[in-house]
């Protein structure tokens, strides 16, 4: 292909029409959402970039495949077909499916995590952390420093600093950890992969001190991508090749199917070849999940993620993709908008901090930038910041996130370069007056996970 040109390894077979409502009812949709993109009716959105977590749009094939559902409760030869398929890109003995990521985490992190203990990851995603905290766990972070800032290049700023990880092990003594979870690509730093060198010393670490290694998977091709695209030595391996040995070095993933495995619904707990976990993964997934064989799926929803694996770890459609997104990133970048650069795998993530530094973050700069691109162009992102992040379960005090994102969040399938370009001219067009965006305080704030449903007002 020319160099310059990005054209999609697809055609497009359906599609469903969008509108872009009024500015007048988009502020009227904004004020009754109380200032909380998460409660707009998706009818008010024009372009919808809150999450690519099963947003995305299937093939004719999966779809082909929804229609050969085997809907045995035990058994279902699509849960055989998808526990192939895993054996066969991962290299990885057993799985049980859930009903989606989090339905994994819930199973799997009360078998490894004990009351009082500490879990280890470059960053927890709020969910992962949710669920270590719900065991009884205290979720710690270890991303390198140059994660924080988002100015600099650093091919893979999800990256756990091995060191400081290390230290924090002999501090508190290996029986007091749990686990280490590597977030591949790391969601909560920018869509930022993880080297396989890393990957490597973290196993090391988790060897050394006897320490389960487990992978949050969710983005596993586009992490494999990015090896393969700056790493030169990994420059003529297959996606596939990487995969195996990304997973090589860990003893278990949690997945949400939802990402890269091309879906609308779904997960998978793998475990590589620890029996007595998989026994146990298997007893506590029933009353939670469901019969091994579903896990809380249909079985079409199985062939559909069976048949999305091999699709999402095909190079050319994962090149389309984050060479997709970069564009976006990288014409925002041209425009004087911050963003962590370099762009992520699946977003492009503006810092609102620096775009917008005369609100602190307990008034929440992110989501203000988040409802004026709304106001602008129908455009929903998220924040991904202090309010995602909340307060100190112990003191109550809010937390200051070490990032203040709005991310853009780009589907998989789903958006057009001219549907990207229109973002991007909306965002540049805030620019000059993102002076005037008022930061935002609570008037409902619920207890935990608040950000789904808080109801917040600007601050007059
Ligand atoms: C994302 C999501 C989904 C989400 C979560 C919260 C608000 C809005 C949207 C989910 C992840 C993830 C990683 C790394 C586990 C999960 C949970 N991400 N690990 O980024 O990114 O998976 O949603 O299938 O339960 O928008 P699940």
């Amino acid at each position: 292909m020319p160099k310059g040109l990005n054209v999609p390894p697809y055609k497009i077979k359906m599609v469903e029409p969008i509108n872009l409502i009024p500015k007048e009812e988009r502020k009227k949709a904004l004020k009754r959402a109380g200032y909380n993109l998460f409660s707009l009716k998706s009818e008010e959105v024009f372009i919808d970039l809150l999450t690519d977590s099963g947003t995305n749009a299937m093939s004719d094939n999966q779809w082909a495949g929804m229609m050969r559902g085997d809907e045995s409760y035990a058994g279902s030869k699509n849960f055989f077909h998808l526990k192939d398929t895993v054996q066969d890109i991962f290299d990885y003995k057993h799985i049980v499916p859930t009903h989606q990521g989090r339905g994994a985490e819930q199973v799997l992190f009360p078998l490894l995590v004990d009351e009082g203990d500490y879990v280890l990851s470059n960053m927890h995603f709020d969910t992962t952390k949710a669920h270590v905290e719900l065991a009884g766990g205290t979720a710690k972070n270890f991303i390198i420093d140059e994660a924080l800032n988002t100015d600099k290049y650093h091919p893979f700023k999800g990256n756990f600093d091995v060191d400081k990880t290390e230290k924090f092990i002999k501090e508190k003594g290996k029986d007091k950890i749990a686990m280490i979870i590597i977030t591949i690509t790391c969601n909560s730093a920018g869509g930022q992969p993880v080297s396989l060198e890393n990957i490597k010393k973290v196993s090391q670490l988790g060897k050394k001190y006897d320490l389960p290694v487990i992978m949050d998977a969710a983005r596993f091709a586009e992490n494999a991508f990015f090896i393969k695209s700056r790493v030169q030595e990994y420059e003529n391996k297959s996606i596939k090749n990487i995969i195996k040995e990304m997973f090589s070095y860990t003893d278990a993933f949690t997945m949400s199917a939802k990402k890269d495995a091309i879906v609308n619904i779904g997960g998978i707990i793998g475990i590589k070849d620890d029996e007595e976990l998989y026994n146990k993964v298997r007893s506590q997934a029933v009353p939670l999940e469901g019969f091994p064989t579903y896990g809380g799926l249909a079985g079409r929803d199985m062939e559909a993620i069976a048949r999305g694996l091999k699709e999402g770890i095909q190079y050319p459609y994962l090149k389309h993709r984050i060479d997709q997104i970069n564009l976006l990133g990288e014409k925002l970048k041209s425009n004087g908008i911050p963003i962590q650069y370099p762009v992520g795998g699946h977003a492009v993530f503006v810092n609102a901090k620096k775009l917008l530094p005369h609100i602190p973050y307990q008034q929440f700069p992110a989501q203000a930038l988040a409802n004026e691109l709304y106001l602008e162009g129908g455009i929903r992102g998220v924040e991904i910041g202090s309010l995602l992040l909340g307060r100190d379960p112990k003191t109550g005090e809010q937390i200051e996130s070490p990032f203040e994102f709005l991310r853009l969040t780009i589907p998989r399938r789903v958006y057009t370069d001219s549907h990207l370009n229109f973002v991007a001219e909306s965002l540049i067009n805030i620019k000059d007056r993102v002076d005037k965006i008022k930061g935002l305080k609570f008037t409902y704030e619920p207890d935990i996970l608040r950000h789904f449903t808080a109801r917040l007002k600007p601050i007059e």
